[in-house]
């Protein structure tokens, strides 16, 4: 699991490109304090560099004495650290240029560039966290939603750990109580309860490992989000109910119909989801040339598309063209949606006749009604079937999934092997296979490649 540069100090600039108040410089390494005392001028010359305080000063080429920048620099100790060395901060102002001066500096005298996430891996390495804690740092830089944050902070927490761990521990007890009645071969009725294993192996394995298997949808869901594709005749509304649900005048809405010929989207945090949506060209025959390819794309993405939000205009009857349209989406998780709710008499009609799938929601982009009722139908329509999830749960990613699976199946093994009656060392081999998979979830036995992938997610200087 050694890294080549496990040894060197390593630095890169930890904030993001682009102008701010203050940029930071981070190196980690056993040459981390050496190096800072090299360039680092305090203020006060009786600097004693105690751990974990900060200290003001200027950053000086060593050679020419000139002024790099004014700065705050923090010494800490390992291993009291994000990577458990010794680490350095260097809070420049934040330019871009100061900052590449200043690690220049720093890379001239001793200490080689970090590699995207090599200071999170370190922290992995150096054993401080688990790997699903490292994923989890690329969660919170990445999260869309509030919801997403907080997931990846409880995952941070080691929440995602903290349920594979007793996992484990079951399994080792059980694994032990085999491995006696290998050892005793003539022993072995008498120390194995078949029964008490069974019902052991499904209440502390079975049951856990299907419930975090069920939560890795909601994860993806948090994580990733959806795609929703407002469908429907020209002039139904769909600009409107864009620029109405992001609460800005994004698409350009006019009483012509073919207005929007091309597709326009945006992110928007749908109860914790991020939700991608995506206005498109209405749908309809002869269409001009670029309205034409307008629809094109239209009909791409409602094929792409996680759910489509079909929108019919209330204030009139429903059309041959509704229904064609209908029916050329239909094949996807689709959302009917009555626009135009404002213009509509009472009662409002249904046109539920045109849905196989129930209710349609009624709104009026427009008038801004029904917005809140959309949104829940939304957030229903993605999660249903998926009830299992508590609130405050895990959200295993898409690596754990596949691991989780691993380890259902192996445990599947397990319990057929001891109803069945097989052999002592077949059943040990299942409940190893089973903690394998365990094990590469928490990063125990994962391969370099794996780890590879995963650090190469990050951005540098994290
Ligand atoms: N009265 C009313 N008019 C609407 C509503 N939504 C859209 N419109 C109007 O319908 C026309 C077409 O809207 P637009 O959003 O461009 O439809 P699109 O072609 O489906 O994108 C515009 O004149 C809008 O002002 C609504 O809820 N109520
Ligand atoms: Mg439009």
């Amino acid at each position: 699991m050694n890294s080549p540069y496990q040894e060197a100090t390593i630095a890169a600039i930890s904030t993001p490109p682009g102008a701010g108040g203050i940029g930071i410089i981070r190196i980690s390494g056993d040459q981390a304090l050496s190096l800072l005392k090299a360039i680092f001028q305090p203020k006060d010359p009786s600097c004693l560099y105690r751990s974990h305080q900060l200290y003001y000063g200027h950053i000086r080429q060593p050679d020419q004495g000139k002024i790099l920048d004014e700065v705050l620099a923090v010494f800490m100790a390992a291993p009291h650290t994000y990577t458990r060395e010794d680490v350095v901060e260097v809070h420049c102002h934040g330019s871009f240029l100061v900052l590449q001066n200043v690690l220049e500096l720093i890379l001239a005298s001793g200490a080689i560039l970090a590699s995207p996430g090599e200071f999170t891996k370190r922290a992995f390495l150096n054993g401080r966290i688990d790997l699903t804690q490292a994923e989890a740092v690329i969660d919170v830089l990445s999260a869309k939603t509030r919801k997403g944050v907080d997931l990846a902070q409880e995952q941070l927490s080691g929440a995602l750990y903290g349920k594979i761990d007793p996992i484990r521990q079951s399994l080792v007890q059980m694994r032990a109580v085999i491995e006696v009645a290998i050892d005793f071969p003539d022993e072995d009725l008498e120390i194995i309860d078949h029964s008490a294993l069974i019902a052991q192996l499904e209440q502390e394995v079975e049951e856990p490992l299907k419930k975090l298997l069920q939560s890795a949808d909601r994860g993806r869901l948090y994580r990733e989000g959806i795609s929703l594709v407002i469908a429907g005749l020209p002039n139904v509304g769909k600009s409107s109910l864009l620029n109405t649900i992001l609460q800005e005048e994004r698409a350009l809405v006019t009483s012509i119909p073919g207005t929007t010929r091309d597709s326009i989207e945006e992110v928007v945090d749908i109860k914790g989801i991020p939700v991608r949506i995506i206005d498109t060209a209405g749908i309809r025959d002869n269409a001009g040339e670029v309205e034409e390819l307008g629809i094109q794309r239209a009909r791409d993405l409602i094929n792409k598309a996680d759910l489509i939000l079909f929108l019919i205009d209330g204030s009139r009857e429903l059309i041959d063209g509704d229904r064609t349209l209908y029916g050329q989406v239909k094949h996807k998780p689709v959302l009917p949606v009555i626009n135009k709710i404002d213009l509509c008499g009472n009662p409002i009609p249904d046109f539920s006749s045109i849905s196989s799938i129930g209710k349609c929601v009624k709104i009026s982009a427009r008038e801004q009604t029904g917005i809140e009722r959309l949104k829940q139908a939304v957030f229903d329509a993605v999660i249903s079937g998926d009830e299992q999830w508590e609130e405050g749960g895990c959200a295993p990613n898409v690596r754990h999934k596949q691991a989780l699976i691993g380890a259902v199946e192996a445990c599947d093994q397990v319990l057929l092997s001891l109803k069945g009656g097989l052999t002592n060392d077949l059943i040990a081999v299942d409940l190893q296979g089973c903690l394998d998979y365990l094990a590469e979830i928490v990063g125990e036995t994962t391969t370099e490649d794996v780890l590879d992938v995963i650090f190469e997610q990050f951005c540098l200087g994290k």
